[in-house]
């Protein structure tokens, strides 16, 4: 059975979400609420989201019927196992640089005999809750059998050695989706963004050649962005899931739309 998100990945249509860095459940609800939205991006990396809020905040989301999908710190065994055991739909793995690296994300990421993932959160399993038929029936032993193929595992492609070994990294079963991160990416390749969506040529083309070698190796393409014209964008060009907006970006457009108006 699969997540909305990876359900969404399936389709061939393009699945957007959004990225949630201040914390709160009460404000995960709120972005949960949006019409279509498949995914939120808890982000533990560069978000003010502790381990504990990122626990309320995955089952907010999961309990409105949206994928939560959380970018851990870094690609360490016990930040994904804390995700994962918060009952996460997706992890993302920042900063990526390595076929080896990325190896270990699927290690850590599966149950035996893929993986070395241990088995024990009593909180997972529920956020399952629609993979099932009958969620009352849902057991530890069942999450266990449908979690290995229903996690969606993503990496981030941000780093200029992670862009030299795509191919490979791509290919690494287990993989599922290859998430670049133009800002990253750009300042690792010497090619920096001036803004989201304002991209030299290089990083433009180093952006090209991660969709298209995730694409060759028959995995789906992410890409990080802000604004619905520019996630519409990403979209058409046949990228698989890409973010529209963040809650802290939101904010401060909206503010600052009422108080250009309201100095008028
Ligand atoms: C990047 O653009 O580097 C990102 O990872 C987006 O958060």
């Amino acid at each position: 059975a699969a997540n909305r998100l990876q359900k969404a990945l399936k389709s061939g249509k393009p699945s957007f979400g959004g990225w949630q860095m201040l914390p709160g459940s009460n404000l995960s609800r709120a972005i949960a609420r949006t019409p279509n939205i498949d995914w939120i991006c808890v982000d533990c990396e560069h978000g003010d989201i502790s381990d504990d809020q990122m626990h309320q905040s995955v089952a907010a989301i999961a309990a409105c019927g949206v994928s939560p999908v959380v970018r851990v710190a870094d690609g360490q065994h016990w930040m994904i196992k804390r995700a994962l055991d918060a009952g996460a739909h997706g992890i993302i793995v920042p900063l990526l640089q390595t076929v080896e690296d990325a190896k270990n994300v699927v290690k850590f990421s599966k149950f035996p005999p893929q993986g070395n993932r241990g088995l024990g959160s009593p909180f997972a399993m529920e956020k399952f809750a629609e993979q099932v038929e009958n969620p009352k029936e849902i057991s530890l032993q069942q999450y266990y059998k449908e979690a290995n193929s229903s996690i969606v595992v993503i990496v981030q492609i941000e780093t200029a050695s992670a862009l030299d070994q795509i191919k490979d990294i791509a290919a690494v079963p287990g993989i599922d989706v290859c998430f670049i991160g133009p800002v990253d990416l750009g300042n690792s390749i010497g090619h920096p963004a001036e803004s989201i969506g304002q991209y030299p040529l290089k990083l433009e083309e180093a952006i090209e050649t991660v969709h298209q070698a995730t694409q060759a190796a028959g995995k789906w393409t992410a890409i990080f962005t802000a604004g619905g014209e520019s996630a519409k964008a990403y979209g058409d060009r046949g990228f698989n899931m890409v973010n529209t907006m963040t809650d802290v970006a939101a904010i401060r457009t909206t503010f600052g739309q009422a108080m250009e108006v309201a100095r008028k």
